[in-house]
C-alpha cells in the first residue's frame, strides 16, 4: 500500500513537472528509454516576449510585428536618448532588457564592465551578410559581443530657406559673430561626448583629447554658446526644425534625412572641420535570460530584406552588404549618408577616454548647470 502511494505520488510529481515545460517542444523519452539520436543539438525554445532597449525612431515598427507573426515572439521596445543614459540604466540594475543598441565606444566600455553576453554565432548565421569592413571592429575584436546595426555621422541639420550657403562649419554653432544671428534658433544634442566633441572639432582638436587645457577651452566655448541654444535635445530636434522652432541643430544624419523626406526645406551637412562617425550595435546584456531568442531576433534583423527595411526607414547607412540591393537608391546615392572617402578621412570615432572620462562628465555637468 505504502509502495503504491509513493508510486502514485511520483507519477503526480512527474505529471506536474511535465505541465511546466509546455514551452519545450522536444519529445522527452520515457524513463528507461534511450534518447533518440538527433542530427542537431536541440535548440532552446523561444520566449514569448523580447525586450529591446533602442534609440528612438530607430526601427520600422512593422519589423517587430513581422517578427512576431513569424516567430510568435512579441517585441517590447523602450527607448533611451544617449549612450550614457543606456549605461546608467544598466548599471542601476535594469535587468529586463534582452537586446540593446550601444555605439562603438560604449560597446568597449560595456565589455570592460562585463555587462555584455558573448554571442553564439551558431544562432546568427546571417552575420555573413555584414560587410567585411564592419566586421572585427577595434571596439570589439572578433565581434564577440556586438553586431553592427546602423552607422552614420553627427553634423548639422538646417532649414534650407534660412541659409544662402550650407552651414558647413561648426562656426555656425559656436563662433559668436555667426552663431549669435541664430540665437534661440539652434539646438545641440543632449549628449556629453557629442557636444564636447563638436566644440573640440571647432577648436581644431581631437574629440578624444585627454588634454585638460583643450578640454577647458571646449568647456568655455560651450558655456559661451548657451546664450544662443534653445534646447539640448537628441530626440525631436528634427521636428523642431520642421516646426520652424529651430533653424539649425547639431544632429545625426538619418534623423535629419528622415524628416527631410517629409519636409523638403530640411537638409544636413557634415562640417568641414570634421565630425563624428559612429556605428551602433546590437548587443545582449549579460543579465538577459533570453539570450537564444535575442540571437534569433538579431539573426532576423540581418536578413537582407529586413536590413534594407531598417535603412529605408531610418535613412542611416547599413553595414549589411547583402541588404544594399533592397535599399532605396536615393539613400545609397546620398553622399551625406554614405560619405565619399575624402570626407570619411576627416571624421573621427569617439573612443573610450579612460581616466579622462570624469573630466568630460564634469564639464558636461558644469555646462548644463550654468
Ligand atoms: C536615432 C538615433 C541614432 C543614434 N534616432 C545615434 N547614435
Amino acid at each position: 500500500m505504502k509502495k503504491l502511494s509513493l508510486f502514485l505520488m511520483l507519477i503526480l510529481v512527474l505529471a506536474l513537472a511535465g505541465c511546466q515545460t509546455t514551452e519545450a517542444p522536444t519529445v522527452t523519452p520515457a524513463v528507461g528509454e534511450t534518447p533518440l539520436p538527433t542530427a542537431e543539438p536541440t535548440k532552446p525554445s523561444l520566449t514569448k516576449e523580447l525586450h529591446v532597449f533602442n534609440w528612438s525612431e530607430y526601427i520600422d515598427l512593422q519589423i517587430y510585428a513581422d517578427f512576431e507573426a513569424e516567430y510568435g515572439v512579441k517585441v517590447i521596445e523602450d527607448t533611451f536618448a544617449s549612450n550614457e543614459d543606456l549605461l546608467a540604466k544598466l548599471q542601476a540594475g535594469a535587468t529586463g532588457y534582452d537586446v540593446i543598441v550601444p555605439s562603438d565606444y560604449m560597446v568597449a566600455i560595456m565589455i570592460q564592465l562585463d555587462l555584455l553576453a558573448e554571442l553564439d554565432y551558431n544562432n546568427i548565421p546571417n552575420f555573413a551578410n555584414i560587410d567585411p569592413k564592419f566586421q572585427d571592429p577595434p571596439y570589439d575584436p572578433g565581434n564577440k559581443h556586438s553586431v553592427p546595426y546602423q552607422w552614420g555621422t553627427t553634423g548639422i541639420g538646417y532649414n534650407l530657406e534660412a541659409f544662402d550657403e550650407p552651414p558647413d562649419s561648426w562656426a555656425y554653432l559656436f563662433d559668436p559673430e555667426v552663431a549669435s544671428q541664430y540665437a534661440g534658433k539652434m539646438s545641440m544634442l543632449n549628449d556629453a561626448r557629442e557636444t564636447i566633441g563638436a566644440a573640440l572639432k571647432y577648436l581644431g582638436y581631437s574629440l578624444n583629447t585627454t588634454n585638460a587645457q583643450e578640454l577647458e577651452e571646449a568647456k568655455q566655448v560651450l558655456i559661451r554658446q548657451k546664450a544662443w541654444v534653445k534646447t539640448y535635445d537628441s530626440e525631436q530636434y528634427e521636428d523642431l526644425i520642421a516646426a520652424d522652432e529651430l533653424l539649425l541643430a547639431q544632429g545625426w544624419s538619418g534623423d535629419i534625412f528622415m524628416a527631410a523626406a517629409e519636409d523638403e526645406r530640411l537638409w544636413y551637412v557634415i562640417p568641414k572641420e570634421g565630425a563624428v562617425i559612429w556605428a551602433d550595435n546590437l548587443c545582449i546584456p549579460k543579465s538577459s535570460k533570453n539570450q537564444y531568442t535575442a540571437e534569433v531576433f538579431i539573426n532576423y534583423l540581418l536578413r537582407p530584406e529586413v536590413g534594407a527595411k531598417i535603412s529605408n526607414f531610418t535613412w542611416y547607412a547599413s553595414p549589411n552588404k547583402a541588404a544594399a540591393e533592397f535599399i532605396d537608391p536615393e539613400i545609397l546615392a546620398e553622399p551625406a549618408i554614405y560619405p565619399p572617402p575624402e570626407v570619411i578621412e576627416k571624421l573621427e570615432w569617439i573612443r573610450d577616454v579612460g581616466d579622462a572620462l570624469p573630466l568630460y562628465e564634469r564639464i558636461w555637468t558644469e555646462v548644463k548647470a550654468e
